[in-house]
């Protein structure tokens, strides 16, 4: 604040010297700059305790067979299709089968039938063979088309951007509609075993730790209910970004970015991990995806330096930014200066 009235003073004398309005309107930019750190952590008052995992929720069980309940739209969909079309035709396709070789063995074998019979063709049967596996793979296309393209429709106009990077071998988060600050995200390290991450603290060791070698020192937090634009991408080489219970597997290539939509629908923590094998500590890199109320994950997003409410600019910058405006573009200072830019040339 001291500086803050220092600067104020050199702009009543700069007025009362009859300056131009310019250099008065810098020394303000200059003010506002320098009033912003103080403002800034009030504003930025962000609070956050890592949400508990509900067991059995969002993670593999104990025996469990076939696919984990599922907390999308698209998953439920997905899950659908799994269970009500494809495994029940599969089922019957493959009992038809068998019994049709079980009643060949028994009734047609040697012993049961020394005559062979000298049948070689039969309209009906051939008719029937060939448009009851074209019926039944046209029953399944429909369906599976529809939800190829569901998967891959992009996220509406709007929607937040957050972008997933895989690296050998642990994720990074970044959130450029946040003020595009970056969460480093490490598994944490398993009790009584060698250490696998330099300096992380151990699983269990806090109260709202997941299963070991799922839960990460740093999650990856999204807003609930809302379709978010996610892209995954690489450093290094190639992985895959996967959580079974929200129908996610999508590869992050190095040099190229992967676009789909998640939209979780219920607050909770969902594990996945990298699902491509990226080299000797592949199996050491989980994703822990946790899913809040809009107003606990703006909370956390202001827990960042930098972090912004979407489409806000951080509480420093938006600070300067009227002032800025005032001045000509050259002179305003510090971080506001690319977004002073920026404004003038749109
Ligand atoms: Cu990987």
């Amino acid at each position: 604040m001291k500086s803050g009235r220092f600067a104020s003073c050199v702009g009543h004398v700069a007025k009362a010297l009859g300056l131009s309005l310019a250099i008065a309107a810098a020394s303000a930019a200059a003010w506002a700059q320098e009033a912003a750190p103080a403002a800034a952590p009030a504003a930025a008052a962000g609070s956050y305790t890592p949400m508990k995992p509900t067991p059995g929720i969002g993670m593999p069980v104990d025996g469990g067979l076939g696919i984990q309940t599922q907390f999308s739209k698209i998953g439920e969909y997905g899950l659908w299709m799994h269970d009500v079309i494809l495994m029940p035709v599969m089922v019957i396709i493959s009992v038809f089968v068998l019994a049709l070789l079980l009643w060949v063995i028994v009734r047609y074998n040697k012993r049961a039938n020394p005559v062979a019979s000298k049948t070689s063709h039969n309209t009906l049967i051939e008719v029937v063979w060939t448009l009851l596996p074209v019926l039944i793979l046209v029953g399944i296309a429909i369906p599976s088309i529809d939800l190829i393209a569901k998967q891959y429709k992009p996220a509406p106009k709007g929607a937040l951007t957050i972008k997933a990077t895989g690296n050998q071998w642990f994720w990074t988060y970044s959130y450029p509609d946040n003020g595009d600050f970056e969460v480093v995200s490490n598994m944490l390290n398993l009790p009584g075993q060698p250490v696998v991450n330099n300096g992380v603290r151990d699983v269990g060791s806090k109260p709202w730790d997941g299963p070991s070698h799922l839960e990460v020192d740093n999650r990856m937090v999204v807003p609930v209910g809302e379709p978010i634009r996610l892209l995954v991408t690489a450093a290094d080489v190639i992985h895959s970004f996967a959580v079974p219970s929200l129908w996610m597997k999508l590869d992050g290539v190095p040099g190229r970015i992967n676009e789909k939509v998640l939209l979780v629908e219920k607050p909770g923590v969902y594990y996945g991990q990298c699902s491509e094998l990226c080299g000797a500590k592949h199996g050491y890199m989980p994703i822990a995806l946790e899913a809040l109320p809009r107003d606990k994950f703006n909370a956390w997003v202001l827990t960042h330096p930098g972090g912004a409410i979407d489409g806000q600019k951080p509480a420093a910058q938006a600070a300067a930014a009227p002032a800025a405006e005032a001045a000509p573009v050259g002179e305003a200072t510090g971080e506001g200066q690319g977004d002073a830019t920026a404004a003038a040339a749109e």
